[in-house]
């Protein structure tokens, strides 16, 4: 949640819901500002389409011609409240709204389509600086906060979430797993290794990396 790595062209995460979402377009306005022709990408849930901040930045990125990419994944969730006891307007014609272009993937399990329309889309804004929004309709497997399930809280079923599991393929794919395995496998141990035989931090560590 609070990673950054501004040298890979991450900005960073924050646990304030769609506060990081005006920093993606004014990341856009000074880059643009700049003429160094790069796109921005704000990732975040159905939840953060409901904050203020959320509906400022459309508008200004549209009304500026700012290039960014409003990419929202809709896991129909937000903590336990379900998008139609929360949400009055679709996600994608509130945008057209403001003046933005849209595109909704319903497959959200389908990383080769979202893969293509995400390159595609990107290449559009690169092109004309019009911002769009992108939303991809996804699943949350596990519990709001940690690694259990809660379907005993009742507000949706086991049914809906095998659903989405059927059609996963990172369950699914077993060559698509088979190739990756290894890799992800051996950084995890070396990352481990790496803990394990470091020296425990002293007091004045406790501020280094922090900015
Ligand atoms: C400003 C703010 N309000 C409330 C919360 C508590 N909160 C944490 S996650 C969450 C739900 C967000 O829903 P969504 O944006 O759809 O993200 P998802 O959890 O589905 O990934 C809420 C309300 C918060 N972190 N920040
Ligand atoms: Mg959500």
């Amino acid at each position: 949640m609070h990673f950054a790595a501004p040298q890979c062209g991450v900005m960073g995460a924050s646990a304030v819901v769609a506060s990081t979402i005006s920093h993606a377009v004014g990341a856009a306005l000074a880059s643009k500002i700049r003429d160094e022709n790069r796109v921005f990408v704000a990732v975040f849930g159905d939840g953060a389409t409901e904050q203020g901040v959320y509906h400022e930045s459309l508008n200004f990125a549209a009304l500026h011609d700012l290039p960014v990419l409003f990419l929202c994944e809709n896991n129909g969730l937000a903590v336990h409240a379900t998008i139609s006891e929360r949400q009055s307007y679709s996600i994608t014609k509130h945008a057209n709204a403001y003046g933005l272009h849209s595109v909704i993937i319903e497959e959200g399990y389908d990383i080769v389509k979202i893969n293509e329309v995400a390159n595609e889309v990107v290449s559009k804004i690169r092109k004309t600086n019009q911002p769009v929004v992108m939303e991809v309709k996804t699943c949350r497997y596990k519990e709001h906060v940690g690694t259990g399930e809660d379907f005993h809280a009742g507000y949706r079923s086991a049914d809906e979430v095998d659903k989405w599991k059927s059609l996963d393929p990172l369950i699914k794919d077993f060559e698509l797993i088979k190739k990756f395995t290894p890799k992800i496998k051996s950084e995890i141990e070396d990352a481990v290794r790496f803990a394990e035989e470091s020296p425990f931090p002293q007091l004045c560590d406790l501020l280094t990396d922090v900015n």
